[in-house]
């Protein structure tokens, strides 16, 4: 029996934090072995917001890089750039002519946005959640890792594939969303009411090649409560209970025994435990691959070039099935 797909998308705006990194990055690596995976750096979706060309073009390297020493084989999963499979803008056109203006308008994240950027609400970020929907439909997946954030575009991705296959047949498979089992939500170290977050600034995230000193500096600044126990009451002690998470996240233990862990130490050593976790578990092992693949940029090009190929392999059929559905001349 051939194996599900799962599909997953990244922009490459940035260095990925603690919370991508356990979030997403950790679990797609779990599910390598199980599910024929595709994890693309989404560069036409960053492009909605404007962007640097010289930081944009080496960010997408970078975050193919970064992927692959977070875990990422390369060979196992198909990890590639989205604009070098012109299939993503060729489905995301057809696709548009199945996406109201009314539901792409009612699109959280697209009011957001444009909120945020009042000078260039452009087409394509109104259109976002369609190329989307084209980036999951084009391989026929069936699960879609996300964070809760982006349920909304999986939902409407739901229901432009179901209006479609209503019209012409069972074209495309209808995906689910697949949620992580842990680290679905990493709280911002200086205010851990609130998920950390690449928009907040580099002081209030832990970015996964921050060196060893700034990670400890960040932890150390964790914000807790004047209480003194360690114990995991996200209602009440949401500062201690996000170190406890971030540690259990960070060394495979359960909150239950992270709390052992800590029976009777004091804050202080609890902040310091916890950053050196993360610096050995994650940030250090991560950069040290990192560092040696950024050295090889030949490689990298080479990576994304073959596995845009093996994507084109599977999107193509699709792509033809749907053109023939709607009754474009082949
Ligand atoms: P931005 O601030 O630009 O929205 P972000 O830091 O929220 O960025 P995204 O690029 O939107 O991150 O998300 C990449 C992946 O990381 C998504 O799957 C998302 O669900 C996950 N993710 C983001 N933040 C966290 C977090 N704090 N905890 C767990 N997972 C997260
Ligand atoms: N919009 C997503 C990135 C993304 C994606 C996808 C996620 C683009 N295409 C397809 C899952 C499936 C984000 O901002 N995190």
């Amino acid at each position: 029996m051939s194996k599900n797909i799962i599909f997953s998308g990244m922009q490459p705006s940035g260095v990925p934090h603690i919370g991508n990194y356990f979030g997403a990055i950790k679990n797609w690596a779990d599910l390598q072995d199980d599910y024929n995976c595709l994890y693309c750096i989404v560069d036409l979706h960053a492009i909605t917001i404007r962007q640097d060309p010289a930081e944009l073009h080496k960010n997408s390297l970078n975050a193919l890089a970064l992927y692959i020493a977070a875990g990422l084989d390369p060979d196992k999963n198909i990890l590639y750039i989205q604009s070098h499979y012109k299939g993503h803008t060729e489905l995301s056109w057809l696709l548009s002519c199945f996406s109201y203006m009314g539901e792409l308008g009612r699109m959280t994240q697209y009011k957001d946005k444009s909120a945020n950027n009042p000078d260039n609400i452009n087409l394509g970020l109104f259109a976002y959640p369609t190329l989307q929907a084209a980036d999951i439909l084009l391989f026929g997946s069936h699960l879609v890792p996300i964070g809760d954030d982006q349920k909304q575009h999986l939902e409407l991705t739901r229901d432009i594939a179901t209006r479609f296959n209503n019209i012409y047949g069972d074209i495309f498979t209808i995906p689910e969303v697949f949620t992580p089992k842990t680290g679905a939500r990493i709280k911002r170290l200086s205010d851990p009411e609130k998920k950390m977050s690449k928009s907040d600034g580099e002081a209030n995230y832990v970015a996964i090649l921050d060196p060893a000193d700034v990670v400890m500096k960040k932890f150390k600044r964790a914000v807790t409560d004047s209480d003194t126990e360690i114990r995991h009451d996200p209602e009440n002690k949401p500062g201690v209970s996000s170190l406890l998470e971030i540690y259990a996240v960070a060394t495979g233990t359960s909150i239950k025994s992270a709390e052992a862990d800590f029976d009777g130490k004091q804050y202080g050593f609890l902040k310091t435990t916890v950053a050196q976790a993360v610096i050995d578990n994650v940030t250090n092992p991560i950069q040290e691959k990192y560092n040696d693949l950024i050295k090889n940029p030949d490689y990298l090009h080479q990576v994304a070039k073959k596995n845009a190929e093996k994507a084109a392999e599977i999107g193509e059929p699709i792509l033809t099935n749907v053109k023939k559905a709607i009754g474009l001349l082949l």
